[in-house]
């Protein structure tokens, strides 16, 4: 069994006093891949992404669990949980696996949350199916969740449960009379009022998300498409407060929802972009593209991604600022994507034509529009694109946060980047200041801030991407773990020290388990 964690040794025990509460993660798939090697061989590969890294000291200290799926179709569920347990105590807390079988992957996992609710709260009705074998599915996948969070928890243990996937789980475990505090995250937007209750279970999903004792969500407007859609479907909620965490009351109880942007391991990002590898990369593919700037896009496959837009607004500004023809290279970077949902394989054609459109109106001999690649980059090419990017355009018609945006920031050593975002993702609350701002619909008004950042004077650039690394400096994605379980202890939900209180974990830092690739979970 191959594992690439690396577990700090002796980096984290100070916490280990007192261990009543339990810190008990569930989220749609597990931190960790399972892989089917053949022969009976299985592999455990560690995985992925900045919560992971965030978590997980959290849960290594206060003795934690994470459930989830574990990414594969397997019968063998004590197999799964055999294999698992080995590798407890080399990462440090317990995986516990929820199996899915063929068709709950179809109507749980591609179905409702993937067809129905993720199209839905990006506010893309016509892409959204609303299929009553999808909500049945969801409905026992998430009571499956929640009968395998029962079998792991004690009284006073802490459980977060993670994004879209799961929300109903918090109605099978009050039904299976789980009294511990439950807290909920969002990751993605919570759409307005209008569009949601176009969800034929909408008030289904809406009394789960009450029923929790704190919801947290990206941003302000999410909170705000929340509460509104309370105000609208339920009969008389009393919301109290205003600030970062407000109180309903309604039938269900009382719920706190609260607004907490999710985030990056900053200092981990800024110190990988100057390592020599990726300097040396970066170095290399600014030689490929000698006296041109490099406007760079890196997306997963997903409509909600805004690339045919992006794109269009390129070849706006190729065709209204002809200066910028053999001057300004895009290289579009498509990550693969749930590429089972036929709608995905439709949007991968779609930018595939749009690019050869492009390349082939305005190609010139030795420079070529766009350079793209259909792939997944190994973290080290991603940082090294991320450094040696002029300008980097993040678009998304809508998006929770955007951690890309703020990858770049933390990536752009010198300090001079430009940084083209959609107003439309949750990013663009915190690094308005520092970004220029955009509707990406608007292809004029895009391909003219694509004329602007290319022309943006060195002193502009670097005040603006003075402002952008400060503020994604300043609230690190340890930060968001210690507001949640901040907001979390003034309720109640039990006590944790927060990571900004642990002082060994600020050399522990580099030492949890090392992201490769990250993503919706
Ligand atoms: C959801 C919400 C919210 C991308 N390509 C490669 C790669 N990535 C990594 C990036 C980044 C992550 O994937 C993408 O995160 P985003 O936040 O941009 O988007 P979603 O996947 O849609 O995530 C989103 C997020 O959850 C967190 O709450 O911000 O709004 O939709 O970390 O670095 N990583 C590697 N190679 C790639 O080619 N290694």
């Amino acid at each position: 069994m191959k594992q690439n964690t690396m577990t700090p040794a002796g980096a984290i025990h100070a916490w280990n006093v007192g261990k009543q509460h339990k810190m008990v993660i569930v989220s749609n798939r597990l931190p960790v891949v399972v892989q089917d090697k053949g022969e009976g061989q299985w592999e455990v590969k560690s995985g992925s992404g900045g919560l992971v890294t965030a978590l997980a000291p959290v849960l290594r200290d206060r003795g934690g669990t994470w459930i989830g799926w574990p990414g594969h179709v397997d019968k063998d569920s004590q197999g799964v949980d055999d294999l698992l347990r080995k590798h407890d105590e080399e990462i440090g807390y317990s995986l516990r696996p929820v199996m899915l079988d063929d068709e709950e992957v179809e109507n749980y996992y591609k179905g409702f949350s993937n067809e129905t609710l993720w199209p839905l709260f990006h506010d893309l009705i016509d892409h959204s199916q609303f299929k009553p074998e999808y909500w049945d599915a969801y409905q026992r996948v998430n009571r499956k969740f929640a009968e395998v969070v029962k079998s792991n928890i004690e009284p006073e243990d802490f459980i977060w449960i993670h994004d879209y996937h799961l929300i109903s789980v918090i109605s099978y475990l009050r039904e299976m009379g789980v009294k511990n505090k439950v807290g909920f995250f969002l990751h993605i937007p919570f759409p307005p009022t209008d569009i949601y209750s176009r969800l034929p279970s909408r008030l289904e999903v809406l009394n789960a998300m009450l029923a929790y004792d704190l919801v947290g969500f990206q941003s302000a407007r999410d909170r705000r498409n929340f509460v509104q859609s309370v105000r609208s479907l339920k009969d008389k909620p009393k919301i109290k407060g205003k600030g970062q965490v407000i109180g309903i009351q309604g039938e269900m109880g009382k719920l706190k929802a609260g607004v907490f942007p999710i985030s990056i391991d900053y200092k981990e990002f800024n110190s990988a972009a100057q390592s020599a590898e990726v300097a040396q990369s970066s170095s290399v593919l600014r030689q490929l593209f000698p006296n041109q700037k490099i406007i760079l896009g890196v997306d997963r496959l997903d409509y909600t991604k805004g690339i045919p837009e992006r794109l269009r607004s390129f070849r706006e500004a190729l065709r209204r600022f002809p200066e910028l023809i053999g001057q300004l290279s895009m290289i579009q970077i498509l990550v693969p994507s749930r590429r089972d949902i036929h709608k995905y394989e439709d949007l991968k054609i779609e930018i595939e034509r749009m690019i050869a459109e492009i390349n082939g109106e305005f190609t010139r001999p030795g420079w070529l529009p766009i350079e793209y690649q259909f792939r997944s980059l190994d973290r080290k090419e991603l940082l090294a694109y991320y450094r040696v990017a002029d300008i980097m355009m993040v678009t998304p018609l809508k998006d929770g946060m955007n951690l890309v945006a703020k990858e770049y920031c933390a990536c752009n050593i010198e300090g001079n980047g430009v940084l083209i975002l959609s107003e439309f993702a949750g990013t663009a609350a915190q690094l308005k200041l520092g970004a220029i701002l955009v509707n990406p619909h608007d292809t004029v008004e895009c391909a003219e801030a694509i004329f602007m950042a290319f022309h943006m004077e060195e002193k502009d650039r670097k005040i603006k991407m003075q402002k952008l690394r400060r503020n994604v400096n300043r609230s690190d994605i340890f930060d968001w773990v210690d507001s949640f379980l901040k907001a979390a202890f003034s309720i109640g939900l039990g006590s944790f020290p927060l990571l900004a209180d642990y002082r060994p974990l600020k050399e522990g830092r580099e030492a949890v388990i090392r992201v490769e690739s990250t993503g919706t979970l």
